[in-house]
């Protein structure tokens, strides 16, 4: 069943039919159902609206599972995407880049590269080869195990922020500590899997998405299940946690958005919701090459805990 509803909606012999697909900017009460937050603490944090205007989601039959329909102020959209495109990549952490197709300083920093590089050909190489950067616990995608052996710093503010979504979820004790980021240039797909290799398997999964939009299945835990398909717009968030963290679920479709709240916005956030970086980001000039990038593409960040409460290392 999964498979079935996977390949149904990456077709491109035919324009599947969306209509079962949840939109949460509309979202059906058969199906949905809106979830109170219970705030803790008053605090907000730079980049995101106050959690007392978060729109938060749970499925019907989908427990565990939480959306929360984009919580980024437009700036602190921008500032994200850029720290995914400009600054993960860089060594050392890991991407996908072969170095037998690769220069070393693609490898090392591929958003400079793509920038500087003037042969048309090559730019699009670079760009539509880019399809993912590990942090922290670096995934290792052959044997699904994580080792201290390949394990770089996990980036503080990354971490801080889906810190802030835990805490403010009623997740106790939560630390990121591996992190996928995907980029997806429209076109391509994300086969159903599970994410099972962290010894902590009752943390929850964070997943934050910018760009053009997906669709995105979860099922259950085997792959007999029918998925529900829900879209995923630029900043929406999606948590699996309790019996949803261990569900299968895909990436068979991603296609271009009406909305671009990181592209359309007049800078009128309060100033004291900015720190210096988010300000450089509201720079037409600085934001440019990020609008090309982001015109066909969607990028999804996905975070993990790895190591049980108390477990210092593997
Ligand atoms: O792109 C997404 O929304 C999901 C990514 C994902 O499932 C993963 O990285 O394991």
């Amino acid at each position: 069943m999964f498979i079935k509803s996977f390949k149904f909606y990456k077709s491109k012999t035919t324009e599947p039919d969306f209509s079962e697909v949840l939109d949460f900017q509309d979202p059906n009460e058969k199906f949905v159902d809106k979830k109170r937050i219970e705030v803790k603490g008053n605090e907000s944090y730079f980049s995101l609206i106050s959690p007392k205007e978060w729109q938060c989601y749970e499925i019907k039959d989908r427990p565990g599972l939480i959306f929360i329909r984009n919580p980024f102020t437009p700036s602190g959209q921008r500032f994200w995407i850029s720290r995914c495109l400009k600054d993960y990549p860089k060594s050392p952490n890991v991407v996908n880049l072969n170095p037998k197709q690769f220069s070393k300083e693609a490898i090392n920093d591929w958003w400079n590269c793509f920038q500087t590089e003037k042969n048309d050909c090559e730019r699009k190489r670079l760009k539509v080869s880019m399809r993912w950067t590990t942090l922290g616990y670096h995934h290792d995608w052959d044997t699904k195990v994580y080792s201290e052996n390949m394990k770089n710093k996990f980036p503080q503010d990354l971490a801080d922020l889906t810190k802030f979504f835990a805490t403010t979820l009623g997740f106790e004790n939560y630390s990121a500590e591996a992190a996928i980021v995907n980029y997806y240039p429209i076109g391509t797909t994300l086969a159903g899997h599970t994410d099972h290799s962290e010894a902590n398997l009752d943390a929850p999964l964070f997943s934050f998405s910018f760009g053009q939009k997906a669709i995105f299945l979860l099922g259950g835990q085997s792959k007999d299940e029918k998925p529900s398909a829900m879209f995923l717009k630029s900043g929406d968030v999606v948590v699996m946690s309790k019996s949803s963290r261990l569900c299968y679920h895909a990436v068979p479709r991603v296609m271009s958005c009406e909305l671009e709240p990181y592209n359309n916005f007049n800078s009128n956030e309060p100033e004291e919701k900015k720190c210096k970086i988010v300000n450089d980001c509201d720079d037409e000039n600085f934001w440019t090459p990020f609008r090309h990038y982001l015109k066909d593409s969607r990028i999804n960040i996905n975070i993990r805990q790895v190591l049980n409460k108390g477990q210092l290392e593997l």
